[in-house]
């Protein structure tokens, strides 16, 4: 049996990733195709739980230790991935490991090499959609301003950090543009990746 596509959306805040998530995951679910939404951080498990108190600012954590528990969101989840991917369902998620080094190495004293290592390993992405939005822009949309992070300062050095990032399997959109313009580009690459050759088993991020 196919195994399903692993697609992500990355990008920073407020450039449309969770809208689009939901646009192309209802359009391959249209087409016949399994597909299911996941995003990260998952606040709702224990860990997720306390992320979202340390982004809603109800809590201080250290900077190291809250990078461990991004990572060990996503690794919590891995099994629940593996066995949806498995079973031929094509996985659409909003932010991945990326948002994870690159918010971190946003922060004083961080680098990039050491914020990939705990997500190494993870599964890799066939797909990674890349929101390119400018910055001026996200800042004016909705809510921005609310939670850590959501300064047009730390929201730059994250884009900064997501250019040093860039691999082959990422697609780049211009976040300025309408929704439906951007949701038709992205469900054509994703839909030839999703009916194309996925490369079984699946491959390991960042190894
Ligand atoms: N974020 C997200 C991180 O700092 N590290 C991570 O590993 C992930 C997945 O959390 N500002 C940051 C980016 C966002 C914030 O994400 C919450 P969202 O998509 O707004 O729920
Ligand atoms: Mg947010």
């Amino acid at each position: 049996m196919r195994r399903g596509a692993l697609i992500v959306f990355e990008g920073c805040d407020r450039a449309g990733k969770s809208t689009q998530c939901r646009k192309l995951v209802e359009a391959l679910q249209a087409k016949g195709k399994a597909a299911e939404a996941m995003r990260f951080p998952d606040r709702t498990t224990v860990i997720g739980k306390t992320i979202g108190s340390y982004l809603e600012k109800k809590m201080e954590m250290q900077d190291n230790a809250v990078h461990l528990l991004f990572s060990a969101n996503r690794w919590e989840l891995v099994p629940y991935m593996q066995k949806l991917l498995n079973q031929g369902t094509t996985l659409v998620v909003d932010r991945y490991a990326y948002s994870g080094v690159a918010f971190t190495a946003a922060k004083q004293g961080f680098d990039l090499h050491w914020c990939k290592q705990p997500d190494v390993g993870l599964p890799k992405p066939d797909l990674v959609f890349f929101l390119d939005i400018n910055l001026e822009e996200a800042e004016q949309r909705d809510d921005f301003g609310e939670e850590r992070y959501e300064s047009t300062l730390f929201q730059k050095k994250v884009k900064d950090n997501y250019d040093q990032l860039k691999e082959s399997t990422w697609e780049f959109l211009d976040a300025s543009q309408s929704i439906e313009d951007i949701h038709c580009s992205a469900l054509d690459i994703a839909e030839d990746i999703v009916d194309g050759e996925l490369c079984t088993p699946m491959e390991k991020l960042w190894i």
